[in-house]
């Protein structure tokens, strides 16, 4: 299947893995890129050197193409925004705020440089300063997210831009895939169900979260803050959310929440922790290799696509 994504990133499915802080590491973005889609490293709130050995490691695994999320609330994203550079990376996609600061080193450096963004007005601002393509993420979306739903915003990034969509949030399935290439998307970016993917390294309690989780079983903290994340309830999520409408501080809440992420991925304590996942959470049900997911979608793909251009 070619479109003008798979072409740009040389790669076999338009499927992306998200960035995800934490979860997308070595193995899992090594084993979606192996499968013919493009897998990513987190950058998160590591530090440069972290993420120089994270990159290592996936180049040992794999020879074909992977790229690195800049997490751009990073305290490290300016040296992260240099180890891409060093270590020859080919893609770059950033998340949570306007990479606009490192365009031009990247770009010189040949790099395809792909913003995560929530907005019309952002994607045309990236388009403008050189962005090869742009995510458009909906707020379905696990992790830090935007106002707008994935069926309202791709179309309108589509008709605002030029340059190639790839759509994210909300989309698990084939259908999901479908659906964004009628909506104008030339790929997808999926995060939730790569979370539980064989070769995912996360604690076995987070995965079965998602496998277990219901519709609605999503909440989303920190919209009183201007920083809005979407995870699965619980306790935690409950804390903050009553401490939330007593009106607490930004400072004050931060306690709640700074280490909760790694506490559920590296430590399993989904109670207490951060457990991300999109709203597709409900329909992702079972752990496969990164491959059996991918084929499994292209196969549905094809038959929902058949006879449409
Ligand atoms: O970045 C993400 N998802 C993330 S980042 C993350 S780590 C984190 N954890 C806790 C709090 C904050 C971050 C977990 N999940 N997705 C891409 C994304 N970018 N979603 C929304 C945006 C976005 C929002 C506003 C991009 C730009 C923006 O405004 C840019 C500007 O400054 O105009």
């Amino acid at each position: 299947m070619k479109t003008r994504i798979t072409e740009l990133l040389g790669i076999e499915y338009p499927i992306i893995q998200g960035g995800m802080a934490w979860v997308a590491e070595h193995n899992l973005a090594a084993a979606v890129s192996e499968a013919g889609g493009l897998g990513l490293i987190g950058g998160a709130n590591a530090p440069g050197e972290v993420v120089r050995e994270e990159i290592r490691k996936a180049k040992e695994l794999t020879k074909k193409p992977f790229g690195v999320n800049v997490m751009l609330l990073s305290p490290h994203a300016d040296d992260v925004a240099k180890v891409v550079v060093e270590e020859g990376i080919k893609v770059v996609t950033t998340g949570a705020g306007n990479p606009g600061k490192y365009m031009d080193m990247w770009k010189s450096a040949g790099i395809k440089v792909i913003p995560v963004v929530a907005s019309v007005a952002l994607a045309k601002m990236m388009e403008r300063a050189g962005a090869d393509a742009v995510v458009a993420e909906g707020t379905e979306s696990g992790g830090h997210i935007g106002e707008a739903t994935t069926m309202t915003l791709v179309p309108q990034v589509v008709d605002a831009v030029n340059i190639p969509v790839i759509a994210a949030g909300g989309i698990a399935d084939g259908r999901g895939i479908a659906a964004a290439f009628m909506l104008g998307a030339e790929a997808v970016q999926m995060g939730t169900r790569f979370v539980v993917a064989k070769e995912s390294i996360v604690h076995e309690n987070y995965k079965q979260r998602i496998i277990k989780a219901k519709d609605i079983d999503s909440a989303v903290t920190g919209r009183s803050h201007g920083h809005p994340v979407r995870c699965l309830r619980n306790q935690m999520t409950r804390e903050y959310t009553k401490l939330e409408k007593e009106g607490k501080s930004f400072e004050e809440l931060e306690y709640l929440t700074l280490g909760t992420l790694r506490k559920a991925v590296m430590d399993g304590d989904v109670a207490h922790g951060t457990v991300m996942a999109g709203q597709i959470a409900g329909m992702v049900d079972k752990e496969q290799t990164c491959k059996e997911m991918i084929d499994e979608m292209m196969a549905q793909v094809n038959v929902l696509l058949k006879g449409v251009n």
